[in-house]
C-alpha cells in the first residue's frame, strides 16, 4: 500500500502504538551515510536554493504559489510571501544545504523543493536534535512520477551527513504513521468576504447582517498593558514560553535566539503581543482584535487594498480548547478548506501516541 514509506524507519499503519520510546533504525554514524547525492531521472538535477538571492527566491515563490498545498476543489492554495519564506527557512543555525531543489538539467526551471531546518524537540522525557521538514512540493506537471520519494531520501541523506537522525513534520495526508492528529479551527473576522469567495457559507437562518454582527470584535485590545513584543522582552518571553511548554509531550525547546527569531514582530510575517504584570485570561480575544484591526499595515503591504486579516486559524493543540468555542471559532468541517486535519509525524522515532492537547507544535 505504501511502497516508499514501507521502506522507511516509521511505524507501520497496522502496528499498535508503542509503549516505549527510541529510534526505529539501527544506530549509524556519518561515515555510514553515502557521500554522493541520490540519482534523479535523467532530465533533472539537484540544486541548493540560496534564500538570500532575490532571483532564486522568486523561483521558489513561484513554484510554491502555483503548486503547493490546496484544498480538494483547487479553490484555495497557500500563498506564502518571499519575506515569510525567508523567515521560515533561516532560523538560527540553519543550513543552506537543507534548502533542496530539483531543476531541469542545465540550471533550468525549478520543479521540486523540500526544506529542513534544525529544531531541538522534546518528545516525552527526551530532548532530540531533529530536522523539521517542510515545503515539499513537486510541480503539478510532474506529479505521480515518484519524485517525492527521491526528494525525501536526498534530504534525509543531507540531514544524516550532519549527524541528525530524527525528523518532525506535518501533512494533511495520512501516511505511516501519525504520532498525533490535530484539527484546524477557523474564526471569521471578515465573514462577508469569506462567504463571497466560498471559504465559508452563510449559516442556516442567518442573514449577512446578523453574521457580520456575530463576528464583530472590539476595535482595540481590551486589556490594559497589551503591547507589541520588543527585543528587550526576549529573555522574559523565552522564560515564560519555555516554562509553559514543559507540560506538553511534544514541543520544541527554544534558545533565546530562536524565540527572538520566531516571535519578535516582523512586518508582514509575524506579530507577537505581550502583556506585562498580569497573568492569564482573555488574551485570545485581544489577539482577534489585533488580527482584525491592528494588522492594517502588514496586510496592506502583502495585499494592497486589504485591511486586517480575514480569518484567524488555530489548532486544537495545547490549551486552545479552553477558548475556541467561547470565541466563536468553528471547527474545520471538511469543505473547501486546506488542511482541515493536520497529521503530525516523527521520522525514526517510536513512542506512545500524543493527544492534541499534549502537543504544542504548530508548524505548517
Ligand atoms: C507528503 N505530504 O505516500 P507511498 S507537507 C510525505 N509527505 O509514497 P510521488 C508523501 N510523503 O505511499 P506526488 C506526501 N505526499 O507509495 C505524498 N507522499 O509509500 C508519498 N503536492 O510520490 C506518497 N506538499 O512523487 C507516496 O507523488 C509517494 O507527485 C508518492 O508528490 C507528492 O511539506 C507531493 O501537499 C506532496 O507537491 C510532493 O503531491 C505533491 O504527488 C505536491 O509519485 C502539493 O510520496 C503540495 C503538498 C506537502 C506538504 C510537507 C512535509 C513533508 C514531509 C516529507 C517526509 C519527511 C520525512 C523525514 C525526512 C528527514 C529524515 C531525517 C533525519
Ligand atoms: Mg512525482
Amino acid at each position: 500500500e505504501h511502497p516508499f514509506w514501507d521502506t522507511q524507519p516509521v511505524p507501520s499503519m497496522s502496528s499498535e502504538y508503542d509503549q516505549d520510546a527510541g529510534p526505529l533504525d539501527e544506530l549509524k554514524t556519518v561515515d555510514d551515510v553515502r557521500p554522493e547525492p541520490y540519482p534523479l531521472p535523467g532530465q533533472f538535477e539537484w540544486c541548493t536554493c540560496n534564500v538570500d538571492d532575490d532571483a532564486e527566491m522568486q523561483e521558489v515563490y513561484s513554484l510554491l504559489t502555483e503548486n503547493y498545498v490546496e484544498d480538494d476543489d483547487s479553490m484555495f492554495r497557500f500563498d506564502y510571501s518571499i519575506h515569510f519564506l525567508r523567515w521560515a527557512l533561516k532560523p538560527p543555525e540553519f543550513l543552506r544545504n537543507w534548502h533542496l531543489g530539483v531543476r531541469v538539467k542545465g540550471g533550468g526551471k525549478l520543479v521540486g523543493f523540500i526544506t529542513g531546518i534544525p529544531a531541538k524537540m522534546r518528545v516525552y522525557d527526551k530532548s532530540i536534535p531533529m530536522v523539521e521538514i517542510n515545503f515539499l512540493c513537486v510541480h503539478k506537471k510532474l506529479r505521480s512520477k515518484r519524485l517525492a520519494p527521491v526528494l525525501i531520501k536526498e534530504i534525509t541523506r543531507r540531514v544524516n551527513r550532519e549527524n541528525v537522525w530524527q525528523a518532525v513534520y506535518t501533512a494533511g495526508v495520512v501516511l505511516p504513521r501519525p504520532v498525533s492528529q490535530c484539527r484546524y479551527w477557523h474564526r471569521s473576522l471578515n465573514p462577508k468576504k469569506l462567504i463571497e469567495v466560498g471559504f465559508s457559507h452563510l449559516g442556516q437562518r442567518m442573514t449577512m447582517a446578523r453574521t457580520i454582527k456575530l463576528y464583530k470584535v472590539p476595535d482595540t485590545p481590551q486589556l490594559a498593558g497589551m503591547r507589541e513584543m520588543r527585543k528587550e522582552d526576549v529573555p522574559r518571553v523565552h522564560g515564560l514560553v519555555s516554562n509553559y511548554l514543559q507540560k506538553f509531550s511534544l514541543h520544541p525547546e527554544f534558545t533565546p535566539d530562536e524565540v527572538e527569531h520566531w516571535m519578535l514582530p516582523k512586518e508582514g510575517v509575524v506579530s507577537c503581543w505581550v502583556r506585562e504584570n498580569e497573568k492569564g485570561e482573555d488574551l485570545m480575544l485581544d489577539a482577534l482584535s489585533v488580527a482584525k484591526q491592528q494588522a492594517h499595515a502588514p496586510v496592506e503591504k502583502m495585499f494592497p487594498g486589504e485591511s486586517g486579516f480575514d480569518v484567524f486559524n488555530a489548532l486544537d493543540i495545547m490549551d486552545n480548547e479552553s477558548f475556541l468555542k467561547d470565541l466563536k471559532f468553528g471547527i474545520g468541517d471538511g469543505y473547501l478548506r486546506p488542511g482541515t486535519c493536520r497529521q503530525y509525524y516523527l521520522y525514526n522515532w517510536k513512542c506512545p501516541k500524543i493527544e492534541p492537547r499534549k502537543s504544542p507544535w504548530a508548524q505548517g
